[in-house]
């Protein structure tokens, strides 16, 4: 049988009994109280929960049920009757648990009691939380402040995240590097550089009248399934969807509505994109050059018949900068190279280039599969070329929508979770807390990343996440972060960053969003931010996982107190009793976004923030928006050639990053494994490789040092030649920290430059 006999497919479509599977067998694999439906059926409704998994927005309008896949997961896995209580150290050590995979450290359940690492035992020990306390005080003040880091995954809700950041300047340092730093920091700085503005321009209103979608590397039927429900209504009016993606994405080839009794039992399926473009990894500038100059060609063309103009001039002599290089660049662009580049050829951008032209109204969507390259931030340029050439931002209808990640990534940048001084009221922080905020730049991840292997980063606190598996250059960091004097988590689940300990080390179990927070005042709120800058309050009803569980909240407050000196504008303890002080502290701070703040968190489908770039006030230097020339037509930061490959990393449908609830990415059609290596038929007989070889990734970079990841089936894929994939985080051993977008420094997991070669046989036995 040939290899392309054996080619391995996602199953589709995106919704319908599939994701119900999924979820009915996340509720086994989780062993969620039954109960934990009420939870679902209160999530992103006023009152209710907002869903702790993705920053998708919540409509005004919503359903009965406004969940998805993804969200049921989360909440389930959250809401585990497992505990992982002091009892299981005295069965396991840390070493031990290094040979566990991701999936089996997290399914020991939920985290109940505050807890102190013991190097003699190599276990981690009970702990009462005052003395936590003290002593991770004790450590940081024996240190200089610049040597520690404050890390947060973008979880923890406004109220937390604001102190937090708050505590990090009072000790000294803006060192404040957030999982956007690997993720969208492409965004906050390329879209910054470009329309003044870090974030999206969409707001729910724009969704609903959108002529035409356009998808660069977001696959929302993974990441944001509740996005398929706009784009399916879209598709009901008419809409048209065309993708750019190295692989087939199942959500975004059909969907059926698992909330609507018909489609499910009739199996109806909406298709969701009308072209389907499976360009090469990185071959977006060329795509997007491609589509521009057929847009150039027939702007030309009616002008030479005198009817009306394809590109929006009145838009770009009012609102615009750089349009005469950048129409240069397009017209030297060539055909071929946009090709090459692309993976794509000249009619099938004329394809996309139709609907684009035909639309009135456009979004252009996306995610991962456009920040995480060398050159990220040129490709977010390219898309906002092509969006400005007809006016399509900030009117009704169209704008650039990059989808955001972890529940409130984007709300703790705004209220001052930033390692870049510039971004921060400074000046009302010093008024508000009478201190002199530390005014030198602190270090993103990766700056932190090369602190620790150089070892001037000593200690690192880190608000949620798993911060040691999800990085670039993971088995160097592994080293080097147990060299820290003190580690510290705020964690619900056990993961890998938890057995890397530092000399002192603290696992510090906090609430989850779906449990009630009591403080002295009463049951508290909190809030949080989606993709499109609005703001909702949270609140949980469930019953803590522990009795010894804080909120986030209190556990900052908590390390504050005893690491700074008292400040009478500082009022640690007042804040944890309520966190309405804490809102009213943000609105002081940025009273342009949260104006009312505590009045309108509960407006259904939150409070909008307000972004410049949707009126079209363009905060950049020249008050203007900027068409960029791109310098080359790729976004890979290195050459191609036979027997290099470039490795995207990917997420299944059964992950959240680095939480792995199981081994069914059905999307992808991979089961009951993770450990494989996707490639083009072509691609693997021209190696001289078989379907099915164990095979072993080496990185191909020549720097000193040998990051190679094996035990990877072969497995033959729809993929672009020269693309391969495989799953992250796994592949994290293969990412150098300096291959990262050149602007932002987004490590560039998407196309990771590496060589394949089969593994030695098994001996015989
Ligand atoms: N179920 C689930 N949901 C999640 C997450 C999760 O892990 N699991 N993670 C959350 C987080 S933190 C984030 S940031 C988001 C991430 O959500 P996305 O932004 O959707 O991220 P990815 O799935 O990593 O990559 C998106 C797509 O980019 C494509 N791609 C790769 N390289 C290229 C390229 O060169 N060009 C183009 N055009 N496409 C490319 C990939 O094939 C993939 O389909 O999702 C959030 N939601
Ligand atoms: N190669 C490669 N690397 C990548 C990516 C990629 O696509 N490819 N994607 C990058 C992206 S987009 C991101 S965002 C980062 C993600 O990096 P992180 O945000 O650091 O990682 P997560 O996997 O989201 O964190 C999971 C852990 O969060 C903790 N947790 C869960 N819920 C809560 C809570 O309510 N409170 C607290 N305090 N903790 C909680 C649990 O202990 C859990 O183990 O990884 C990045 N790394
Ligand atoms: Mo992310």
């Amino acid at each position: 049988m040939s290899n392309k006999d054996d080619i391995v497919e996602g199953k589709g479509p995106a919704g319908g009994w599939g994701s119900l599977k999924g979820i009915a067998s996340i509720s086994i694999e989780s062993s969620a109280s039954p109960s934990a439906v009420d939870t679902l059926r209160r999530m992103n409704k006023p009152g209710g929960l907002m869903c702790p998994s993705c920053a998708w927005p919540k409509p005004k309008n919503y359903s009965a049920f406004e969940f998805c896949e993804n969200g049921a997961k989360a909440v389930m896995w959250e809401l585990t009757r497992d505990r992982c209580t002091p009892a299981f150290w005295e069965t396991h050590t840390v070493q031990q648990l290094r040979t566990w995979t991701d999936h089996e450290l997290e399914k020991t359940g939920r985290l109940t009691h505050p807890l102190r690492y013991n190097p003699q035992s190599d276990r981690y020990e009970e702990v009462d939380w005052e003395s936590a306390f003290k002593d991770i005080a004790a450590n940081l003040n024996a240190l200089d402040p610049e040597s520690a880091v404050f890390y947060a995954s973008g979880h923890a809700g406004l109220e937390a995240s604001y102190l937090y950041a708050l505590m990090a300047r009072l000790h000294g340092n803006n060192n404040l590097p957030q999982s956007s730093n690997m993720c969208h920091e492409t965004t906050s700085v390329g879209l910054s550089k470009v329309i003044g503005s870090p974030v999206g321009t969409i707001i729910w209103e724009d969704l609903e009248q959108a002529d035409a979608f356009f998808f660069f590397g977001q696959n929302p039927g993974t990441n944001s399934p509740r996005f398929l429900h706009p784009l399916r209504d879209a598709k009901k009016r008419g809409g048209k969807i065309v993708t750019f993606n190295p692989i087939i994405e199942q959500g975004l080839v059909a969907f059926v509505d698992p909330q609507n009794p018909i489609d499910m039992t009739t199996g109806r399926q909406t298709k969701i994109s009308d072209q389907y473009h499976q360009l090469s990894s990185g071959g977006d500038v060329a795509a997007i050059m491609g589509i521009c100059k057929h847009v150039i060609e027939a702007d030309k063309a009616a002008q030479r018949n005198g009817s009306k103009r394809i590109i929006d001039v009145a838009f770009i002599d009012e609102h615009t900068q750089g349009f005469d290089s950048f129409l240069s660049s397009v017209e030297a662009a060539q055909w071929n190279h946009i090709e090459a580049g692309s993976g794509l050829t000249r009619q099938a951008l004329l394809d996309a280039a139709d609907v684009y032209m035909k639309a009135e109204r456009v979004i252009g969507v996306y995610g991962m599969g456009l920040t995480q390259h060398t050159h990220g931030s040129v490709n977010v340029g390219m898309l906002v070329n092509l969006l400005m050439l007809r006016g399509n931002i900030g009117r009704l209808g169209a704008g650039v929508c990059p989808v955001r990640g972890h529940s409130n990534v984007q709300g703790q940048r705004t209220v001052g979770i930033a390692e870049k001084a510039s971004l921060i009221p400074m000046d009302k922080l010093r008024q508000l807390f009478d201190f002199n905020p530390p005014l030198k730049d602190g270090v993103n991840i990766v700056e932190m990343v090369e602190g620790l292997i150089a070892g001037s980063v000593k200690a690192s606190i880190c608000l949620g996440g798993n911060l040691l598996r999800a990085v670039p250059d993971q088995r160097r960091m592994e080293e080097s972060w147990a060299q820290q004097n003190l580690t510290v988590m705020v964690s619900t689940k056990l993961n890998r960053s938890h057995v890397f300990p530092g000399k002192s080390a603290y696992i510090l179990p906090c609430l989850g969003r779906a449990e009630v927070d009591e403080q002295a005042s009463g049951p508290q709120a909190v809030s949080t931010e989606d993709s499109f800058s609005m703001i909702s309050g949270s609140t949980g009803h469930r019953s803590p996982a522990s009795e010894h569980l804080k909120s986030e909240l209190a556990i900052v407050t908590g390390i504050a107190r005893a690491l700074l000196p008292d400040n009478p504008n500082v009022k640690w303890e007042e804040w944890t009793a309520d966190y309405s002080l804490v809102r009213d502290l943000i609105e002081q701070t940025y009273p342009d976004d949260f104006g009312e703040f505590n009045k309108r968190m509960f407006e259904p489908g939150g409070f909008y923030r307000g972004i410049a770039a949707h009126e079209r006030i363009w905060k950049t230097p020249e008050k203007k928006a900027l068409f960029t020339t791109p310098e080359r037509l790729t976004s890979l930061g290195f050459d191609t050639k036979p027997g290099r490959y470039s490795l995207l990393t990917m997420r299944s449908n059964d992950q959240f990053n680095t939480t792995i609830y199981g081994y069914s990415d059905r999307f992808h059609g991979i089961e009951g494994t993770r450990d494989v290596l996707l490639m083009n038929p072509d691609d693997i007989e021209r190696a001289g490789l078989s379907v099915g070889d164990r095979v072993q990734m080496i990185t191909d970079l020549d720097d000193g040092v040998d990051r190679r990841l094996g035990g990877l089936v072969l497995t033959p894929y729809r993929i672009p030649v020269g693309t391969v994939a495989s799953y992250y985080p796994e592949c994290n051993v293969l990412v150098p920290v300096s291959h990262h977008d050149q602007l932002s420094k987004t490590p560039g997991s998407k196309s990771v430059p590496v060589r394949i070669e089969r593994e030695p046989d098994e001996p015989a036995i």
